[in-house]
């Protein structure tokens, strides 16, 4: 078989390279913030490209020149693609390590090109830092990340690679040079080659298909959640119902409804002004959410008026439940949150064949009484008897 030349292989993957580093960095631009490391990852590429040219100057440059820069670049142009994966899993970067690493690498790089110079002692050495960087990284996905094709896919490559540099290292200092030097062509010396220029490519894009898939999920959930207090909207409070109808469906089972609306709340934003409710409203959602269990759905239908849907629970346990919620509201009573008494209508249903409309309706009468009959107060729907 024909051997590619090694330099062909490395200028493929180093122009594919400075491709995908600047798809990255034109993606970060259009994904939501809250979607950290692309830009690591972006810069890391580009400093894997900068590292190629580098090394490319090797005869025109003296290598003392060339190869400590070239190496460090290197080691960098791994450890930022680490620092990346570090905040999207929302860690904090390793900069002191990645720091020593290069340290390490090009105190090590000068030693054994100035003063002892040895070709095998050079691969040994590098295979250090990029092995502790690898592992970091594979670290990271295997904790962290959850277990989606992208996430396994990135964990395979990074194992890869981790088994490639570190392989090579041990093949220099079991077997020094022979087999090792990337400049002599060869099949192993081809293969090597090819797969640590397409490596860290392919990883990037595996990173760029997490990041993908957390913005769908993202957005997903923006579209399902009220803003101001972070529980389900009408949409998300639909879809959640669709998913226990079908439950109830598949067994039978109670489903209840709690519609639950802030007495006199109106007061609030009169007395103490629109920014002070609001924020009212998130502390409601939020000790309404802490006394339920994690089944339970929370939504904010509008105003404050919220929406309670609990599986599984008969009227005697909802109407538990709402108690538990008045006694929360009433304990946060006091002049700087003086919302705290809220009306409560309790309904439910056994029969799969109703509608969400149904129970919603009866819920709404049952929180009209407990208004009409004087606030503060739980009031269960008659028609679902
Ligand atoms: P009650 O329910 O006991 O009859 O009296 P209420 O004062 O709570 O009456 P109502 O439910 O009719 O009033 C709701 C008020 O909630 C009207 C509006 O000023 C306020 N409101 C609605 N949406 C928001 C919001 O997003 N933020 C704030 N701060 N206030 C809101
Ligand atoms: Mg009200
Ligand atoms: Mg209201």
């Amino acid at each position: 078989m024909r051997l590619l030349d090694p330099y062909s292989l490395v200028l493929m993957a180093t122009l594919i390279g400075a491709v995908l580093s600047s798809v990255l960095f034109f993606v970060r631009r259009s994904f939501p913030a809250e979607i950290l490391g692309l830009g690591f990852w972006a810069w890391g590429l580009a400093v894997q490209v900068l590292s190629a040219l580098v090394y490319s100057l090797r005869g025109v440059l003296p290598e003392v020149a060339v190869l400590p820069l070239a190496n460090v670049l290197y080691i960098l142009g791994h450890g930022l693609p680490l620092l990346g994966l570090q905040v999207f899993f929302g860690r904090q970067p390793a900069w002191l390590t990645l720091a020593c690493a290069l340290a390490f690498a090009l105190v090590g790089m000068l030693w054994w090109l100035l003063i002892e110079p040895d070709y095998a002692a050079r691969v040994v050495w590098m295979s250090l830092p990029a092995t502790l960087i690898n592992c970091m990284a594979l670290r990271q996905v295997v904790r962290y990340g959850r277990g989606y094709f992208a996430s396994w896919f990135l964990g395979s490559l990074i194992g890869l690679n981790t088994v490639l540099v570190a392989g090579r290292g041990l093949m220099a200092l079991l077997n020094g040079p022979a087999l090792i030097d990337l400049n002599q062509p060869g099949h192993i010396q081809n293969v090597y080659l090819a797969l640590t220029g397409m490596i860290p490519n392919m990883m990037a894009v595996a990173f760029l298909m997490m990041s993908t898939k957390r913005v769908h999920v993202a957005l997903e959930r923006r579209s399902a959640s009220d803003p101001l207090t972070g529980v389900l909207n009408r949409r998300g409070f639909g879809e959640a119902y669709l998913r226990e109808a079908a439950r109830m469906r598949r067994l039978p089972r109670t489903l209840s409804l709690l519609a639950i609306d802030l007495d006199f709340f109106k007061k609030i934003n009169d007395m103490h002004g629109h920014a002070e409710g609001d924020r009212v409203l998130t502390e409601v959602a939020r000790m309404v959410s802490s006394a339920l269990r994690e089944s339970d759905y929370v939504a904010r239908f509008g105003g404050e008026e919220f929406m309670v849907l609990l599986p599984d629970t008969d009227v005697a346990l909802a109407v538990t439940v709402a108690e538990r919620i008045q006694t929360l509201l009433r304990s946060e009573c006091s002049s700087e949150r003086p919302a705290c008494t809220a009306s409560i209508g309790v309904a439910w249903q056994n029969d799969p064949s109703e509608g969400m409309k149904d129970l919603l309706d009866r819920g709404d009468q049952a929180l009209y009484r407990a208004k009409a009959n004087g606030r503060d107060r739980i009031e269960t729907s008659l028609d679902s008897f």
